[in-house]
């Protein structure tokens, strides 16, 4: 059950879930050949975790980035402020077992084991564009499940107007929290009816296998249409509040970090544009991309915003 959206679709990019697993298959087929060759007969292969999952109906239909990009160039100033280190810093990073706290404007709050989260939310795989505020992109198969379907279990009252997530502190696993990078835990928000969206969406995985911890471990949010530093990592917090919450990045310079920060190429960072964006993988001969307004997703989400004046700077 595919939406085809055929607005921020270019024809070049479409693959269908088919072609898309076929080429999957093709490539576990031959990695498992090569592999078989040096290995005794008796190993194959195993498939992947969860290569099973369906595609949701909120997928974008194209093209994927390559996995090896998407993993080791990544944010995560918990470990580093650097793009690549993460991969090895991050590894012994212990995501199971793990809990979420879920606290302020709702019935059901608590604490929850994170497995059990699991058993009431079917996951999916959402292919989705991503845009770094930086002016990078990417897209990525994610594994997960809705937001607002999980937000919805917790039962939000009506002062609930917004939904603050916060990242695990310890500075002990997390060595870039004894650096001043940031002023710890990290902390993001949206307002209720974003959370609430049908493309708000949080991942335990990508490319069918969990989350390399590097990519936010065990349990992240992604939010296609905003800049990249929404979607936060290693989420132990969600809590429901009346008045907009403090977030770590527009708390370090609101200027430049807004609270929305929904991507949009007419509005430059202040030290940037935001017209164009670097595709993670392509040469450098390769031109960049043009960003698009809410990064491609504004038919779906533009409504949200009917009331703001979207030429300013949130
Ligand atoms: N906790 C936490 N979440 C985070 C970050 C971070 O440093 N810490 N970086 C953000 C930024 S700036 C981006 S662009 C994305 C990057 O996601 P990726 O590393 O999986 O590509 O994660 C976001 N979530
Ligand atoms: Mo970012």
């Amino acid at each position: 059950m595919l939406i085809k959206e055929k607005n921020l679709i270019l024809n070049s990019e479409i693959t269908d879930k088919k072609i898309f697993t076929q080429r999957r298959q093709i490539i576990k087929a031959a990695a498992a050949i090569s592999v078989a060759s040096l290995l005794p007969s008796t190993s194959h292969a195993a498939a992947k975790k969860y290569a099973q999952v369906p595609l949701g109906p909120y997928s974008s239909n194209i093209k994927t980035s390559r996995y090896e990009d998407v993993a080791n160039y990544t944010n995560y100033y918990e470990f580093t402020t650097n793009k690549t280190d993460s991969t090895v810093l991050a590894k012994n990073l212990k995501t199971s077992p793990w809990k979420v706290t879920v606290e302020g404007e709702a019935e059901k709050v608590g604490i929850f084991d994170l497995e059990d989260i699991l058993k009431n939310n079917p996951l999916e795989e959402r292919i989705y564009r991503f845009r770094c505020v930086e002016a990078w992109s990417m897209v990525v198969p994610w594994i997960g499940f809705s937001l607002g379907d999980m937000l919805k279990q917790f039962k939000p009252n009506s002062k609930a107007k917004f939904v603050e997530f916060t990242t695990l502190y310890d500075p002990e696993s997390m060595p870039g929290q004894k650096a001043k990078s940031l002023d710890w835990p990290y902390v993001e928000a949206l307002r209720i009816d974003e959370a609430m969206h049908p493309l708000a969406f949080l991942a335990t995985g990508m490319y069918d296998d969990d989350l390399p911890n590097q990519n936010g471990a065990p349990l992240r949010l992604v939010i296609p249409w905003k800049y990249g530093f929404k979607s936060i990592k290693a989420i132990v917090k969600i809590r429901f509040t009346e008045t907009m919450p403090v977030t770590a990045w527009n708390k370090m310079a609101a200027k430049e970090y807004g609270f929305y920060a929904n991507v949009n190429p007419e509005v430059p960072h202040p030290r940037w544009s935001q017209s164009r964006e670097r595709v993670l993988g392509a040469s450098i001969f390769t031109s960049k991309r043009k960003t698009e307004k809410f990064n491609g997703y504004g038919d779906q989400v533009a409504s949200l915003y009917s009331s703001m004046d979207l030429k300013k700077y949130y």
